[in-house]
């Protein structure tokens, strides 16, 4: 396979509610659609769904941007492969921007399943038809505010619930959460936002007694030795988040007993391969693994619902529908689910229409690079 086009468009879509976490609020998102073009004119999506400020990873928009085009599109671009797991091998001079990374490599695996006729779920190994979805809820202005959002969602179905904490927000929205449902799955994720001193340690402790499904990243990303002593003292499962971008983190996590649950995101990890070694690693170390989301646009979820059917992926994943982010998906169909339950789709690639028209309307700008016409690479690593 040669990729002869690569092109990137910057596409703005309005939240339908806005999602605060413990570092930032967000009323519309700015995504990084990735389009890859082969020989034959088939094509691949893919979805850089970096957030716009470096408050959960380094990465922004911008330095994607910047990444994506100067070197990780003219790497991919003219070279001849034949699996897309062949890819990172293509940029892999390039440290860190995870993000830049993964919407260039799963666009990859988009078009090459597309071209066999496979089901991208089908090509990364999945065996499940159907994924249980989790609604991820951000922190709201109110504690009643907060309780609607959770009926909400457990009236649509949804089997679990993440709710976003922070110091301040914690025992008392989990409290009251558990109390109005005393059965329902829960898990909180701080985003790295806790710090080791005594106050701090004793809220995250007393969380143990909410019987929760898991507290996700209380702790600074590097800070593991922290989420090794915590998940020493509490029943809880810890969950790590940002502080697994690659394999060898990962390999330190399972070292140190540093969580027993991890979040996939293709995002943080550099896209699907990266995704499918990190399931593999956790599976043979019995650490269960769910897909987190970047609130990703249909591309970059249809993506997260395919890895989703790996049979590792235990836990429901955040992959729930278009629906609770966007009033219009850059897919057709978009993504739905029936209560709580996704359905793999089963069709070539990604297995929906990109929405090219409607992305049209939404871009900000778009950049393309083209291969010269002929003298392909043969595989031959670019200069980035
Ligand atoms: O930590 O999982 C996270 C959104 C933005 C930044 C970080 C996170 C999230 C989410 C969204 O929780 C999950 C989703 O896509 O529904
Ligand atoms: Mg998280």
């Amino acid at each position: 396979m040669r990729i002869v086009e690569a092109s990137l468009h910057l596409v703005r879509l309005p939240l339908v509610h806005a999602f605060q976490t413990s570092s930032h609020r967000k009323t519309h998102l700015d995504h990084i659609l990735v389009r890859l073009v082969d020989e034959s004119g088939a094509e691949g999506w893919g979805e850089i769904a970096s957030p716009s400020d470096p408050f959960y990873c380094p990465e922004t928009t911008e330095t994607c941007w910047h990444i994506a085009e100067r070197y990780v599109l003219p790497s991919v671009v003219d070279a001849v492969w034949e699996h897309p797991a062949e890819l990172p091998r293509l940029w892999r001079k390039v440290r860190g921007n995870r993000f830049a990374i993964a919407g260039v490599d799963a666009a990859g695996w988009a078009l090459w399943s597309g071209v066999r006729g496979v089901s991208l779920a089908k090509a990364l190994g999945g065996t499940r038809g159907e994924v249980v979805a989790g609604v991820s809820l951000g922190i709201e202005p109110t504690y009643d505010a907060l309780l609607e959002q959770v009926r909400r969602q457990v009236d649509a179905g949804y089997p679990r619930v993440k709710l976003k904490i922070a110091p301040g927000w914690d025992t008392e929205p989990v409290r009251l959460v558990r109390e109005a449902f005393p059965d329902l799955a829960v898990h909180v994720d701080a985003n790295g936002a806790y710090g080791e001193t005594a106050e701090e340690l004793a809220v995250l402790r007393g969380l143990d007694d909410f019987g929760l499904l898991m507290i996700e990243q209380p702790f600074a990303p590097r800070n593991l030795v922290a989420h090794a002593a915590l998940q020493r003292s509490v029943r809880t499962p810890v969950c790590l988040d940002e502080s697994v971008d690659t394999i060898d983190d990962l390999r330190t996590a399972l070292a140190l007993g540093a969580g027993r649950v991890l979040n996939i995101k293709v995002s943080r990890m550099g896209g699907l391969t990266a995704a499918v070694a990190a399931h593999d690693l956790a599976r043979e170390h019995g650490v269960d693994v769910w897909c987190g989301g970047m609130h990703e646009f249909g591309i970059g979820r249809a993506a997260n619902v395919a890895l989703s059917s790996l049979p590792g992926f235990t836990l429901p994943s955040d992959v729930s529908a278009s629906a609770k982010y966007y009033a219009r998906d850059v897919v057709q169909p978009e993504v739905v689910a029936d209560q709580g339950v996704v359905r793999v789709p089963d069709g070539p690639g990604l297995g929906h229409t990109v929405d090219v028209a409607f992305i049209g309307e939404n871009r900000l700008k778009e950049t393309t690079i083209t291969a010269p016409a002929e003298s392909p690479r043969r595989g031959s690593p670019s200069a980035a």
